[in-house]
């Protein structure tokens, strides 16, 4: 089977695939799509034509195409079972996918490249209100998933297995870092975070590891 990954090494949807490849031990290629140069390689005539979306992820299975992160780790979890991303009992499932729907429809998007900058070129509000407008929306994101994940969780976000809901929420967590919001004020998410951070796969998925990343280029 031959997998590539059409990525962006900071992408926080790419990154949950590449934990979930990682863990199941799939080989793939990386093909990087700079989301920001020259205007956003995801918006060229040929990435379009594999995602009209203009996002990544996009999951190139034997040339077919998968794109959204939950149905991409879907089809892998049908294909590749072992280790299971989802639990075994039907409300740890429901409550694993819970977690992860709360961060990829109800945090990610609000924060999502295009929203900044359309937000930022219609009321000029500049990097600094573009950094606002991500603070209040991933504050209130993760002040809803504090209680929800602290009601089940383990060492990971649903008991001690890891679980779909790890591969939403480190990436999320590494973005509410960026913008600069203290993990302090949501202790069972930061510690979720921590403890799944330590395993290899999320090790070797974390951006900075990216072919792309700008130290592997030596842009930085
Ligand atoms: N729901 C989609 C979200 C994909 C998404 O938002 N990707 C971002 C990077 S994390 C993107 O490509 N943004 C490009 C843009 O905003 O122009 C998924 O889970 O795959």
């Amino acid at each position: 089977m031959d997998i590539e990954l059409y990525s962006y090494w900071r992408s926080s949807a790419s990154w949950r695939v590449r934990i979930a490849l990682a863990l199941k031990g799939l080989p793939y290629r990386t093909s990087p799509v700079h989301l920001v140069r020259d205007g956003g390689e995801q918006h060229a005539d040929r990435y379009r034509a594999l995602n009209p979306m203009r996002e990544v992820p996009t999951l190139l299975v034997d040339g077919v195409a998968i794109a959204q992160s939950a149905a991409i780790l879907e089809f892998l979890e049908e294909r590749f079972p072992e280790p299971a991303l989802l639990p075994g009992d039907a409300h740890q499932r429901a409550h694993a996918r819970r977690l992860f729907e709360i961060v990829n429809s109800s945090i990610q998007p609000l924060q999502n490249l295009r929203v900044l900058q359309y937000v930022d070129s219609t009321f000029q509000v500049g990097s600094a209100g573009r950094a606002d407008w991500a603070r209040y929306w991933i504050s209130l994101g993760l002040d809803g998933l504090e209680p929800v994940l602290s009601s089940r969780a383990g060492r990971h976000a649903v008991s001690d297995t890891v679980s779909i809901a790890d591969l939403a929420i480190v990436p999320q967590v590494y973005n509410a870092r960026r913008f600069d919001l203290d993990m302090a004020r949501w202790p069972c998410i930061a510690r979720v975070d921590a403890a799944a951070s330590e395993h290899p796969a999320f090790v070797a998925a974390h951006p900075d590891r990216q072919p792309d990343a700008p130290e592997a280029l030596g842009t930085s």
